[in-house]
């Protein structure tokens, strides 16, 4: 059938037609065997990206007074496999209210928008909960669908699944949120208005004031008439909270923990992991739950692809991720701060969380 249409666009390629080639990739023969190198990623790296990963792990581990690492770098392989885990946690309400308020409100949404829209995701992850607003929008017009996403295999799994849906058509932007946004802005037709997703509550990642800078940036590539749907995990009770961030069965704990695993495999790291142990903490001051991972004891590390030595005292911790937390009514001037109106919010009964149409002033 003629109506359905995948197709990636690599870091660093810019030609959209070219064709998913990830199964002829992932079936070339892999002759290493070292356990190490055997979770290399599937899909070449853009030749700076080992360079950049090493600067950033430097810059960041060597912090002081705190340490840290960046939390982007939670998502390689088997981190996005543990984060698809982590939204069937019994423990971890968001993704699932997220995907209720999208199914209960698509329409509504959708029918906020002028004909013809495409879609654009940033960080898709592998995109089921989008399904939702693509076949309401394809009810009335061929829908154009650009998952944005630095996993391959988070975004080969979206593209897979997306690309099933009739009159939906679906081009992969394997980049940076505002790289494969520039890209995407630039390829549309004039009369077409863009709709972007920006789901799960990912931008709580953000501190407040740089995920405001991110909404300005992403203000900056739209169009009046354009719309951004921002998902924002409300604050809730400290214990809940916490709890969906250090679950019993320790799927959080093995998804912080593969940050490490990740500097051994890919930059020669010597790492412990046991010697590790995950927690997560509420910050009431800034509203946001954050995730440490703490020393248990000394800890000499070497990591000679970043050309680093560093010593961690006995509870010296790493922060590896923030996750800020929202009250409905900052929304409204989150939205006029950064050049945005907000013309809608769906609050879920269940688990607080807010979907906030948006659109471009
Ligand atoms: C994908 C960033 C929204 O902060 O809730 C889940 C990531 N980290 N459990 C979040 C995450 C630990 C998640 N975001």
């Amino acid at each position: 059938m003629a109506t359905r249409t995948v197709q990636t666009v690599r870091a660093g390629e810019n030609n959209a037609k070219q064709r998913a080639s990830t199964s002829a990739r992932n079936s070339a023969v892999d002759t290493v065997r070292n356990p190490a190198t055997d979770l290399a990623p599937a899909t070449p790296r853009p030749a700076s990206y080992l360079a950049e990963f090493a600067a950033d792990v430097r810059a960041s581990l060597t912090k002081q007074p705190q340490r840290e690492l960046p939390s982007k770098y939670l998502y390689d392989e088997l981190g996005s496999a543990l984060f698809e885990a982590i939204c069937v946690l019994p423990e971890y309400g968001l993704t699932r209210a997220d995907a209720r308020l999208l199914q209960r409100h698509a329409r509504d949404i959708v029918d906020a928008l002028d004909s013809p829209v495409q879609v654009a995701e940033l960080g898709s992850g592998s995109g089921k909960k989008t399904r939702w607003i693509l076949e309401a929008l394809a009810r009335r017009q061929r829908t154009y669908y650009y998952p944005i996403e630095i996993s391959p295999s988070a975004l080969a799994a979206c593209e897979k699944e997306m690309g099933q849906i009739e009159l939906v058509s679906v081009v992969g932007y394997e980049k940076t949120y505002l790289d494969g946004l520039r890209a995407v802005a630039t390829r549309r037709d004039t009369q077409d208005n863009l709709l972007v997703l920006f789901l799960g509550s990912s931008i709580g990642n953000f501190d407040r004031g740089a995920g405001d800078e991110f909404l300005r940036e992403v203000r900056k590539t739209l169009r009046h008439g354009d719309a951004l749907l921002l998902g924002t995990d409300l604050v809730k009770d400290a214990a809940t909270q916490i709890l969906a961030y250090d679950d019993p069965t320790g799927v959080t704990a093995a998804f912080d923990l593969n940050m490490l695993a990740r500097i051994n495999r890919e930059l020669g790291g010597n790492f412990v992991l046991s010697q590790f142990r995950h927690q997560a903490r509420w910050n009431d001051a800034e509203r946001r739950i954050e995730m440490h991972l703490v020393a248990r004891s000394l800890q000499e590390i070497l990591i000679p692809q970043a050309n680093l030595r560093i010593t961690l005292e006995p509870g010296e911790s790493i922060w590896t991720e923030s996750s800020h937390k929202y009250v409905t009514s900052e929304i409204d001037d989150m939205a006029r701060r950064t050049g945005f109106q907000c013309i809608d919010q769906w609050v879920d009964a269940q688990w607080p969380f807010a979907q906030n149409l948006f659109l471009a002033e």
